[in-house]
């Protein structure tokens, strides 16, 4: 598939808290690092989300049970664990995009609270490619956002994982975002 001047990647949440040795560690997260940095030059418009959290986030809790979307405490803003993968490139030009800031909401998707979806829609934006953590709970939110916001979407299915929380999970939304109109396909695809 050949990436289009009108395309945007969403690069979601690729932070300490979410790799390996972190609060909230998604299995082999760290392994998509490399893939990711190398497709961003094939895009104009590159956004990269943080879950930015304050220290009395509602979704923390001391005894987490993950299915009903308790975690531990993670991504607190301005802390190591909300940091970059170290090894990520974040490109100058890109946009980053900080969420769920506010204490009593939950906000999963990038595009959510945000004004995301408003500024790609300025930039001339028509379809976005989602990639990073976790494809079962924030890069699944972003990509049924951008659909119900009218963008097309692609999520490139070996640039994420899932927390998989209860086993099972990851697999099921990919089923959820392939109903919701979601397009899936592998980064090495792209041209
Ligand atoms: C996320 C759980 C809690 C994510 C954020 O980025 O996927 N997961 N907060
Ligand atoms: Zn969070």
């Amino acid at each position: 598939m050949k990436v289009d001047p009108s395309d945007a990647l969403i690069v979601v949440d690729m932070q300490n808290d979410f790799c390996p040795g972190g609060a909230l560690p998604v299995q082999k997260g760290d392994v998509i690092v490399p893939g990711i940095n190398r497709i961003h030059p094939k895009f104009r418009h590159k956004v990269y989300s943080r879950d930015w959290h304050p220290p009395d986030h509602c979704s923390f809790s001391p005894t987490p049970r993950f299915e009903d979307k308790s975690w531990p405490v993670h991504c607190v803003a301005g802390t190591e664990g909300a940091a970059f993968h170290p090894d990520l490139d974040v490109p100058e030009d890109a946009e980053i995009v900080d969420k769920a800031q506010d204490p009593n909401r939950e906000a999963y998707s990038a595009l959510d609270g945000t004004g995301l979806a408003e500024r790609l829609r300025d930039r001339g934006v028509k379809r976005v490619f989602v990639c990073g953590l976790a494809q079962d709970v924030c890069v699944r939110c972003t990509v049924i956002d951008a659909l119900h916001g009218g963008f097309q979407a692609v999520l490139l299915t070996d640039l994420t994982k899932p927390v998989d929380n209860p086993p099972g999970a990851g697999e099921r939304t990919l089923g959820e975002m392939r109903e919701e109109g979601a397009v899936l396909m592998s980064s090495e695809a792209l041209e």
